[in-house]
């Protein structure tokens, strides 16, 4: 039945057109015209508006078409063959074989779309081309969350990096990991007569993912977030204007979380640069009032060579050796701020 109302719309009207036009041509306008009319019919039959029809050839058919451009979102197809077909003057046309098979041709690719639409509709609801089971209580990427776990979250439960955080985080919705760049930049401070020269990321670069403690005790993955602008600030403990930064962070985050925005702190060192412990990460959520930026802890820093040294991430996320370092990555996690003091998402987003 499916096929019906394409047989009624091409097959009539080409049939109904052939032979030479002249002898005949009366009989021929008859027949092409009668074609033009069921096809009108059926077409104001088949507006999904009307209800299915109560009589006619295509009932059946309009009335389950009717129901697949309504719900399988085949309507907009289907209003521009309409529209299409309303603009061809059918009952006027030219009632021989070029002129019929060339009109009927008109509105073709309009039907063809609104077809394909239709036809894509029935391949689903009749498990033509089924989608795979999801087990809900199965967790397919292993990140320890059950995959109805991640839908309820939002989280992408094929995607290792995509899970709820204790911390309530918003984590982003990526399909596959951020392919990095590796660190490209160049970095240079001077000390004792020294220049010292590392490379640390820059602009453009796709930084690689890190681990790090945060605040509540989990480990807390950069490529979590991708799919979310990230703005994240490294600083530390004895450093007053890093403490300045911590200070808008949530009041930043506030503004742009449903802009698609996460920021983060990372902290180097404790108030005595030690390496910072969860309780001293914890204080710090406590005193700048966080309630959805992860505070993340930078191990220690191997400081027997300057090779190790400068290969820490402290060093990576900074290009002069000063903090706080303030660096922002788009939903892409391309650098697109590098360390120059700009926490303010504003101008990155759409
Ligand atoms: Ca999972
Ligand atoms: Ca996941």
């Amino acid at each position: 039945m499916r096929t019906l109302c394409w047989s009624v719309f091409l097959v009539p009207l080409a049939l109904g057109c052939t032979g030479d036009g002249k002898s005949d041509l009366e009989k021929l306008k008859e027949e092409c015209l009668s074609s033009c009319s069921n096809f009108i019919t059926y077409v104001e039959r088949c507006d999904f508006e009307l209800g299915a029809s109560t009589e006619g050839f295509c009932e059946d058919t309009c009335s389950e078409w009717n129901d697949l451009t309504a719900e399988s979102e085949c309507e907009d197809d289907y209003a521009t063959f309409l529209d299409c077909s309303a603009s061809v003057n059918w009952a006027g046309a030219e009632c021989t074989e070029e002129g019929m098979v060339e009109k009927s041709m008109i509105c073709a690719d309009k039907q063809n779309a609104w077809m394909e639409c239709v036809n894509d509709g029935v391949a689903d609801d009749t498990g033509g081309t089924p989608e795979p089971e999801v087990d809900p209580d199965a967790d397919d990427d292993g990140d320890g969350w059950t995959n109805s776990e991640e839908e309820a979250a939002g989280t992408n439960p094929d995607y290792v990096y995509s899970h709820p955080y204790a911390g309530g985080y918003n984590v982003g919705f990526c399909e596959t990991p951020p392919e990095t760049t590796g660190p490209t930049g160049y970095g240079t401070m001077g000390g004792d007569g020294t220049v010292y020269e590392w490379s640390p990321y820059q602009l453009g670069d796709v930084p690689e993912n890190f681990t790090l403690l945060d605040q509540h005790g989990e480990m807390v993955d950069l490529y979590s977030f991708c799919g979310k602008h990230i703005v994240f600030a490294v600083g530390a403990g004895w450093c007053g204007p890093c403490r300045g930064v911590a200070e808008t962070l949530q009041a930043e985050q506030d503004l742009y979380r449903d802009s698609n925005v996460q920021f983060i702190e990372i902290i180097s060192g404790d108030n005595s640069n030690n390496p910072p412990d969860q309780a001293f990460l914890e204080s710090w959520h406590t005193e700048y009032g966080f309630t959805d930026i992860p505070v993340l802890g930078l191990v220690a820093q191997d400081q027997s060579t300057w090779e190790a040294y400068s290969a820490h991430l402290s060093m990576l996320f900074d290009t002069d050796g000063y903090i706080p370092s303030v660096w922002q990555l788009d939903t892409t996690t391309t650098i697109v701020s590098a360390d120059e003091g700009n926490s303010d998402p504003s101008s990155f987003l759409d």
